[in-house]
């Protein structure tokens, strides 16, 4: 400590130290690659905000705004419920684990009690993304009304709603903690396009906005209504959600891009599951990731002239392939009545609404 105050009451030791550790730095990110200086930076960022934050609360411990602040306050809430039983199962007729050890969220897997605490404990903040563009912001009324009564109830949440209609948003009483943030973009000419498009928009808001907002994002489409409740279980570090048309099927059933000219190419003897395209999430920086990457994908596939299958939702699976999700939903989270209602399904948690397809197509 002594020797160190000594150097920066030197001048010149100073910037000699300075350059030391430039050089040091420098040759230290040098050998790890683009990805590794990222992560090394976001870690690094994390930790001196981190001890910045511990040493104002240190030398001011009256400080209540700072986001550590529930590490001294630490309560003992006490939760009643039944005990789980190794030997019974709550579901034998799903999976219920990924190889890569991540949940498959299915009705009767959790407690949403103990996961409502935990969640509180943190103080969770939950951004929930939709685009409403041209003649979709009729879907907004049903889609809010409906996310007040099931989505996160008594947890934090803004809802981002991205339109080039502002003046169609209409106004919503929400419940407290819980706002809409109306964000004007612009409407893409080709339908592909307009869902394409939202890789490249959520990305954009997510640095610039949401970051410093929220703690977790889910991207969803808004041609759908909550019939039950989707609450902090299925947050994690990144998530996708299986297609109600494809947990059923085989590999070679997948509708997965098959042209290995696409950057969305997936060959037949790879792929984990069929993720729908309009239910994906998770913290700001995963979702920065997966975006970008889809985005960038499709902005490829376009120089040459190629687009994928299923637009979005193909990129989206590519990039699940190999950056495997840390958590997955179950079709609850996205039925469609298109597919009827299987045994397995027990609750319709998000169901698609029915479209009259000339009203909404252009
Ligand atoms: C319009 C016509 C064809 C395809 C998409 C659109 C469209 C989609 C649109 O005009 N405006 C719009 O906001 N979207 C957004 O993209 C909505 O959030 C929508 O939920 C999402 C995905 O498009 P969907 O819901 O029509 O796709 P499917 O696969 O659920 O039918
Ligand atoms: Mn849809």
């Amino acid at each position: 400590m002594r020797i160190f105050s000594k150097t920066l009451s030197n001048p010149r030791r100073l910037l000699f130290c300075l350059c030391a550790g430039l050089l040091l730095s420098w040759f230290t990110l040098k050998g790890t690659g683009l990805h590794a200086n990222l992560d090394l930076l976001c870690q690094l960022h994390r930790i001196l905000s981190t001890e910045a934050d511990l040493l104002s609360q240190h030398s001011n411990s009256t400080g209540t705004n700072s986001h550590l602040s529930h590490l001294k306050d630490v309560k003992l809430p006490r939760i009643l419920y039944t005990k789980s039983d190794v030997f019974n199962p709550q579901r034998t007729d799903v999976l219920t684990v990924t190889p890569w050890l991540a949940p498959i969220v299915w009705h009767g897997t959790f407690n949403r009690h103990i996961l409502n605490t935990q969640f509180h404990q943190i103080d969770v903040r939950v951004g929930l993304t939709v685009f409403a563009i041209k003649k979709y912001t009729r879907f907004l009324n049903t889609f809010i009304e409906s996310a007040e009564k099931f989505f996160m109830v008594g947890h934090k949440v803004n809802y981002y709603v991205f339109t080039d209609r502002v003046n169609e948003i209409p106004n919503f009483t929400f419940a407290k903690g819980r706002r809409l943030v109306v964000l004007e973009v612009p409407a893409y000419e080709r339908w592909q396009d307009v869902t394409m498009r939202r890789m490249e928009m959520i990305r954009d808001f997510s640095i610039k906005r949401f970051v410093k907002e929220v703690d977790y994002l889910a991207c969803v489409d808004v041609d759908m209504v909550f019939l039950d409740e989707v609450g902090v279980e299925i947050l994690s570090n990144v998530f996708g959600a299986l297609h109600p048309g494809f947990f059923e099927k085989s590999r070679n059933e997948f509708t997965y891009e098959r042209r290995p000219q696409s950057s969305a190419y997936i060959p037949v003897e790879l792929g984990d599951f069929y993720f729908a395209g309009g239910y994906f999430g998770g913290v700001i920086e995963e979702v920065i990731k997966l975006t970008n990457y889809c985005h960038n994908a499709m902005m490829a596939d376009k120089q040459q002239n190629i687009e994928a299958l299923w637009q979005d939702e193909s990129y989206l699976n590519r990039y699940f392939l190999s950056h495997k999700p840390t958590k997955i939903l179950s079709p609850e989270y996205i039925w469609n009545n298109y597919y009827g209602s299987p045994a397995v399904v027990k609750t319709k948690r998000f169901l698609g609404i029915d479209k009259i397809y000339d009203e909404v197509r252009f």
